[in-house]
């Protein structure tokens, strides 16, 4: 592991929770994605840097690996102009570890921004304080005791940024990794849930879930979940304050299409036409429309056939 040394002081810290950059407009959303979720990702690095925070990412840089249009890249690289450390997500890799053809190798291999993991920082804090900064991406162990390879100094505050499943109320249904003290870890940083849970401390480390800056999915969790930054600061001798920033957005229904009313069984037969007109209108770019579409009225079919429909609309809409 090389350690790293940060290129100014801080007064903190500034967690990023996953972007999820997409050149199209994911799900149920009406708004133009792409630029929205760029502009949030500018505002949360400009919000750093008037605040001398160090901005830090969670994960999930881009939504898809490797189907990223340049123009995107070359926005990314503009934003990261500064320094700025990340880790990648599962959405970040085609496989379950980094490669180079997926987009975030570019940003990393051309300097902006730099991959934990392989790398540690350690940062001087305005107040005389120490934070080391590292982290496991995707698929990566958690280390189970300080990984740094040196001795934690007196009065160091040690950072892990993760994007894992990890078991906290409220993620029981897919979390498998518990939450426990990682000796010599004083904060870890979970990605990969989208919304903001409460922390867990166990022993001397405590667990984060900020939840991400965007909002992707129509569900519940999106309607009630605030996009927002998560903002560490006044580190001494092991306490910290963290505190959520709201980042600038759009209220829940001008975000998202509507949803459609579900009907009684005497109506179906005409939703189904009914149905397609909806489709045609919303055109949902990921094709999250037609999924929703198609699950709707796919019971009507054998199975073998339903699959067949289910297959074929997969390798039209590019999610196969
Ligand atoms: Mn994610």
């Amino acid at each position: 592991m090389n350690i790293l040394k940060a290129s100014r002081t801080y007064s903190g810290l500034l967690v990023i929770g996953d972007p999820h950059l997409e050149a199209r407009v994911p799900g149920f959303r009406k708004d133009d994605y792409p630029a929205v979720i760029l502009e949030k990702l500018r505002w949360a690095i400009a919000y750093a840097a008037n605040n001398t925070l160090l901005p830090l990412v969670t994960g999930d840089l881009f939504n898809l690996p490797r189907s990223n249009p340049n123009w995107l890249l070359v926005e990314v690289m503009r934003l990261f102009d500064r320094e700025i450390f990340f880790i990648y997500g599962n959405h970040d890799v085609h496989e379950n570890s980094l490669s180079n053809d997926d987009s975030i190798s570019v940003i990393a291999e051309a300097r902006k921004g730099c991959l934990l993991g392989e790398n540690a920082v350690i940062v001087e804090m305005t107040n005389g304080r120490q934070v080391v900064v590292g982290g496991s991406s995707w698929g990566s162990a958690l280390p189970r005791k300080m990984a740094l390879p040196f001795e934690k100094g007196p009065g160091m505050f040690v950072v892990w940024l993760t994007h894992h499943d990890i078991k906290v109320p409220g993620y029981e249904e897919k979390g498998y990794l518990r939450p426990k003290e990682l000796p010599g870890i004083d904060v870890v940083i979970n990605g990969h849930v989208h919304r903001r849970l409460d922390s867990v401390k166990k022993g001397d480390t405590v667990w984060l879930t900020p939840g991400n800056i965007s909002r992707r999915s129509r569900s519940d969790a999106a309607r009630s979940h605030i996009p927002a930054v998560l903002r560490i600061d006044g580190v001494n001798d092991g306490s910290f304050a963290c505190s959520h920033v709201e980042v600038p957005h759009q209220p829940y229904d001008e975000v998202f299409h509507e949803a459609v009313i579900e009907a009684s069984e005497e109506e179906r037969s005409s939703i189904f036409v009914a149905g397609l007109a909806e489709l045609e209108s919303r055109r949902t770019q990921t094709g999250d429309g037609l999924k929703a579409f198609l699950e709707k009225n796919l019971d009507r079919f054998e199975t073998d056939v339903a699959d067949e429909i289910r297959k074929l609309a997969e390798k039209v809409t590019g999610n196969e």
